[in-house]
């Protein structure tokens, strides 16, 4: 009934800001806004004040918010047929496999739900291709990861993360990792021993401020890992997606991941889906009863990410990202007035990093977000900058005088 959503859906006068502190967890501090509606790169609070939304959920709404053409493909979906299991067979497993593995030049895919999910089944297929294939000793796999990553909070995962933050208080941790710089190919194939079954890296890190690897950089892991017959997993779920101005970030160095994995805007940010893609047989290793998950390649989740794949291609949002990303960039570097120390990214991934006497990242989003713009900060003085790839010139043109008129 009409009315039960609308009655359900907000109860005036209630203060949601005292509710979440009366009975959320205390995980995030977030900018003091409460989001009431979105559309395209534009979010409108409770008050009806507008906001051009420079964070895209990390990367997930990329499509931008609420994209007619996926909501529709949610609405058609949801109204015949959500979830199977895995036991059964859906009509739209198939055509999501096979329209994802063209447009991504994938032999493969594993359907899951949220990023992490992505990157711990990347990992389980690494070690159990290290065992069956490679010959590794069973139970001695290593993988091997890089300072300052961030590939999500599950605990094997956060057990392999250089950040205190991430780690503080969740130990012991899943053993079989090492460590070694970001950006350093040689540091990372001194690494590989004969036990060495992957190598997971972010081709730009993002948590880490929107650190970009030196060129050639992924290139030479790529052949260290061809070398000594290691899996290249790159982690895309923040890069992927036409976030940096190409499908995969990986294009920019026109190398080819083992295994790619794929998530947030995989969905247009309108429901979570995940998937690892293989361009090797990796994922042949599997057999029925080794993996899966409740949710994973439901027919509600192929169907919204077939349509935002589609909607991503169709209205050129890769090549938007590029070419706005570009115009953001240079507007950002002629931005004067001694606060901005380094700007840096690719396509629409991009970060301001602000001199430490500027006195920290926080305070310029607090007065960016009283300019009508919302963005966030990562660590103490970085403030990333990663709209909707369907922002427009004017857009940009409008953003550029809310950072000019904050960090000028
Ligand atoms: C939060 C950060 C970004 C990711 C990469 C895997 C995942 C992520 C490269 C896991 C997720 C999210 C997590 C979210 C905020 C956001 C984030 F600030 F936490 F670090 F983007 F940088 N690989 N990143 O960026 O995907 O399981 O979350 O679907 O934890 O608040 P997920």
């Amino acid at each position: 009934m009409i009315s039960d959503v609308l009655e359900a859906r907000v109860r005036p006068q209630v203060d949601v800001r005292a509710l979440e502190a009366e009975y959320g967890a205390r995980n995030y501090k977030p900018l003091d806004v409460v989001i009431a509606r979105g559309e395209g790169v534009w979010l409108w609070d409770v008050e009806g004040r507008r906001y051009l939304d420079c964070l895209s959920a990390y990367s997930a709404v990329n499509q931008g918010h609420c994209h007619p053409r996926i909501v529709a493909a949610l609405t058609d979906q949801a109204q015949r047929l959500t979830l199977t299991s895995r036991a059964f067979r859906n009509d739209q497993l198939g055509l999501f496999y096979e329209e994802i593995c063209q447009l991504t030049g994938s032999h493969s895919v594993l359907p899951m739900n949220t990023g992490v999910e992505a990157v711990e089944s990347a990992l389980k297929v690494a070690r159990k291709w290290g065992y069956e294939v490679k010959g590794v000793t069973p139970g001695a796999a290593e993988i091997i990861v890089c300072a300052g990553n961030f590939h999500g909070r599950t605990l094997s995962v956060v057990g392999f993360s250089t950040d205190p933050t991430s780690t503080g208080g969740f130990g012991p941790f899943t053993p079989g990792f090492r460590i070694v710089p970001f950006g350093d190919a040689a540091a990372l194939e001194a690494a590989i021993t004969p036990n060495t079954v992957a190598v997971l890296i972010e081709p730009i890190q993002g948590e880490a401020g929107v650190i970009i690897p030196p060129a050639g950089y992924l290139a030479a892991v790529r052949a260290a890992c061809t070398r000594h017959d290691v899996i290249l997993i790159l982690d895309e779920v923040q890069t992927g997606l036409g976030r940096t101005g190409k499908l995969l970030a990986e294009e920019h160095e026109g190398v080819e991941a083992d295994l790619t994995l794929v998530g947030k805007a995989l969905s247009g940010g309108v429901y979570p889906v995940s998937a690892v893609l293989s361009n090797k047989e990796v994922l042949g290793v599997l057999r029925p009863g080794e993996h899966g998950s409740t949710f994973g390649g439901n027919p509600l989740a192929c169907a919204v990410a077939r349509m935002a794949l589609k909607v991503l291609v169709e209205e050129g949002m890769v090549e938007n990202a590029a070419f706005q990303g570009a115009r953001m960039m240079a507007g950002l570097a002629e931005i004067g007035g001694g606060a901005i120390r380094d700007v840096r990214g690719r396509g629409l991934m991009i970060a301001v990093e602000l001199r430490p006497e500027a006195g920290g990242a926080r305070r310029y989003c607090e007065a960016l977000q009283a300019r009508g713009l919302l963005c966030k900060e990562t660590h103490d003085h970085t403030i990333r900058i990663a709209p909707p790839l369907v922002i427009t010139g004017g857009e940009v043109d409008w953003a550029l005088e809310q950072f000019a008129a904050v960090l000028g």
